[in-house]
């Protein structure tokens, strides 16, 4: 991505003098979001698209030197969209006063952090637990397609809190697929006409064309489709491979492809669909309103939230997962990231399998905390023998206070040969 004038200059250098003002015109050949900033002179355009009228910036030139002009939407500066403004001419004396004390007070203050209000329009996009597709059983390879939607939508992101999120259909996470050893794989993606970024899907059970992400880059209104074959049983993540990667994984571009072996996996009672995510915002944890994706703590890796299915309570209010006791429970469990890895555990449960790295054909037992690296998979079996309440987490606590819990209800009689307690328990670890 890059600048062009009317000559066709890449990024071309920009010439003023101090005391002009330059003007800009400056329009979108293409559908993502832009916008030109020259930080250094206090300068921002609008954010436009190719649907956008053409927007203008006018740019004082109040000192002299060479300033860098860039697009400031997250990774476009880094592949290309930046260039130079050289300034020439005798340093203003108003320009000169800038940096004294008392102005540089009045900046602060005025570039205080006030938030927005809560999005109203604002969906739930938290993924369903039970959202699983059914086992495949015992079939032979075949064609199996998926039709799939990137969406960018105002999403709820905690009780009178939301965020822009970027979802492969609505939902975060994105559908699970699931899909046999052998299967040939078709994946038709679509960008809405409505998006402002441009989006991809790179699948981690794809051999080649870097997992999809080299052949599947959809502007706004457009579609690409993939075909690979499933050469490669497991559990594996998929996500949106776009620059900035952390930004569009973060607002929610992530899911899991399972890769059925030939005989599948041994059957149990339930199944269940749980990601985890790292959510960078310009606000903390807990504060009300609308919040948005923040470059500076992504790259800092300090985020405001952790999440089980893209929002804070999307396990413990907005869905329920329950089984009742004597039943065998699965959890399909992966990391979308970006950037932090999970101690997957369970509060009160030992796994009795662990498909460690989302690997079947190496089981563990006997399980208490297994790590989930960032863009990786685990399926962890177990048997619920106790009725309760059962918190899934990542053992690295803290999080659990930024959004990171679930919870898994179990119904039936209290055996007390497993467990016996003198009194009752108050059962409301989750908030
Ligand atoms: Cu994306």
């Amino acid at each position: 991505m890059v600048y062009l004038d009317e000559k066709g200059t890449v990024n071309p250098v920009l010439r003023g003098k101090v005391g002009e003002t330059l003007e800009i015109t400056i329009t979108s050949g293409e559908g993502a979001e832009h916008d030109i900033v020259f930080p250094e002179l206090d300068a921002k355009s609008e954010k436009f698209t190719g649907k956008s009228a053409p927007v203008k910036l006018l740019v004082k030139l109040t000192q002299s030197g060479e300033f860098t002009y860039y697009c400031s939407i997250p990774g476009h500066r880094q592949i290309g969209m930046e260039g130079v403004l050289e300034v020439t001419g005798p340093a203003d004396a108003n320009a000169k006063a800038k940096p004294a004390a008392p102005a540089a007070t009045v900046m602060g203050a005025a570039t205080a952090n006030p938030i927005a209000p809560a999005a109203k329009n604002a969906v739930v996009i938290s993924q369903d637990p039970n959202a699983v597709p059914q086992p495949l059983g015992a079939r032979a390879p075949t064609l199996v397609k998926y039709a799939i939607e990137t969406v960018e939508l105002e999403g709820k992101l905690d009780d009178g809190a939301t965020f822009t999120y970027w979802t492969f259909a609505r939902k975060v996470p994105g559908p699970m697929l699931r899909v046999k050893k052998g299967d040939m794989v078709e994946i038709k993606l679509s960008n809405n006409p409505n998006s402002k970024a441009v989006h991809s899907i790179d699948l981690h059970a794809v051999t080649g064309g870097m997992g999809g992400g080299e052949h599947t880059q959809v502007a706004p209104g457009e579609t690409k489709t993939i075909t690979f074959k499933a050469l490669n049983p497991g559990l594996y993540v998929y996500h949106c491979a776009t620059p900035s990667v952390a930004h569009h994984i973060s607002a929610g571009m992530y899911g899991l492809i399972l890769v059925e072996p030939e005989k599948g996996l041994p059957k149990v009672d339930k199944e269940f669909y749980v990601m985890q995510g790292d959510l960078y915002t310009n606000h903390a944890f807990g504060t009300k309103g609308h919040h948005e994706y923040s470059p500076e703590k992504a790259a800092d890796e300090l985020p405001s939230y952790f999440t089980f299915n893209g929002s804070v309570g999307a396990l413990t209010k907005e869905h329920k997962m329950s089984a009742k006791a004597g039943e065998t429970v699965r959890v399909f469990f992966g990391v979308g990231g970006p950037n932090k890895v999970s101690s997957f555990h369970v509060i009160g449960e030992i796994f009795d399998k662990v498909y460690s790295e989302g690997a079947t054909n190496t089981i563990k037992q006997n399980v208490q905390t297994t790590l989930v690296p960032a863009g990786g998979a685990t399926i962890v079996d177990f048997k619920v023998q106790y009725p309760g309440k059962y918190l899934l987490v990542d053992h690295a606590l803290s999080r659990a206070a930024k959004g990171g819990i679930g919870a898994l209800e179990v119904t039936g009689p209290a055996d007390d040969k497993v467990y016996k307690a003198s009194e009752p328990g108050h059962g409301n670890m989750a908030h």
